[in-house]
């Protein structure tokens, strides 16, 4: 392998991982993201961490998968080795995970924000999933998760035309929870995610899988899980601490239990 795709570091007890090809934008290799799913699981299994933050440059979050490692794959080699089979990997991640973009976010580089639990956008963000300009679709799960976040007219005019989203209109449409300017983007990010790793972290896990059932389950399942959720909870030494405290007028000190 060549010199590592990411830097990853810990502040407090957030754990960030910045991808870090820039002279190619970022371009997400199948290097990168074996070195970037074995630092989700790092961060994962690590107790002292509540929060991830993935992160780029000032110029890119990610500019797309790599076009130079992909364009010549045939048919044959894609379907048998199940080309980026551990795209998906992400979404197994437990922990909140924000995506703190500046720059291009462009086709895998989008979906890979997409995948992310939410979305930290700099004011010079930009989003698109190009594909259909290169010949194939969105495959790391934009045309799913694209429609879900802006809805069909407003996916269906991006993925059809590959055209670029400014981060005003991303943040119209739901698309980013909150932009910022660049410099502050990842002060930002961090105050963010610090305050969920302050948070119990059963609660949070439980929280984030709760919110992901609203896309996979009809209403009723979802609400059924929700409910079944809350209850669990109840079981928890962090619950107690957390409504004794807000009763005797103090900060809660959680446990994680
Ligand atoms: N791949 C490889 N190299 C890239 C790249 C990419 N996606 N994007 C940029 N680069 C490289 C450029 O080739 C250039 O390299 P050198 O020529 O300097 O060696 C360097 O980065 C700087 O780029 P530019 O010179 O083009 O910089 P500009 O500022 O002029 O333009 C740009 C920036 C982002 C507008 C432009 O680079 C661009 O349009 N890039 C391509 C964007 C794109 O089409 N992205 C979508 C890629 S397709 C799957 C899951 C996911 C996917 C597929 C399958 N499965 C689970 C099966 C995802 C597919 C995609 O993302």
């Amino acid at each position: 392998m060549s010199e590592t795709t990411i830097i990853t570091e810990i502040k407090g007890r957030t754990g960030i991982i910045t991808l870090n090809r820039p002279k190619a934008l970022n371009a997400l290799n199948g290097q990168l993201i074996t070195e970037m799913n074995a630092a989700l699981d790092r961060f994962d299994a690590d107790s002292n961490i509540g929060c991830i933050i993935l992160t780029g440059s000032e110029k890119a979050f990610a500019a797309g998968a790599d076009i130079t490692e992909m364009k010549d794959k045939t048919f044959t080699e894609v379907t048998q080795e199940d080309f980026l089979w551990d795209w998906d990997h992400i979404t197994a991640i437990r922990k909140p995970i924000i995506a703190a973009v500046a720059g291009y976010a462009l086709g895998g580089g989008c979906e890979f924000a997409l995948a992310c639990d939410f979305i930290i956008a700099a004011e010079n963000a930009k989003f698109a999933l190009p594909e259909v300009t290169l010949g194939i679709i969105p495959g790391g799960g934009g045309t799913q998760r694209m429609a879900r976040a802006i809805g069909k007219a407003k996916a269906m005019e991006m993925i059809l035309t590959g055209r670029m989203m400014d981060v005003a209109e991303a943040e119209r449409l739901g698309l980013v929870a909150r932009v910022v300017p660049l410099e502050k983007l990842m002060d930002e990010a961090l105050a963010t995610a610090e305050k969920i790793a302050a948070l119990s972290q059963p609660v949070i896990a439980s929280a984030k899988r709760a919110v992901n059932a609203a896309f996979e389950t009809p209403l009723a399942e979802g609400l059924a899980f929700e409910r079944k959720s809350i209850h669990a909870l109840f079981a928890l030494d962090d619950q107690k601490e957390g409504m004794a405290a807000f009763v005797e007028k103090r900060k809660p000190v959680f446990r994680n239990r």
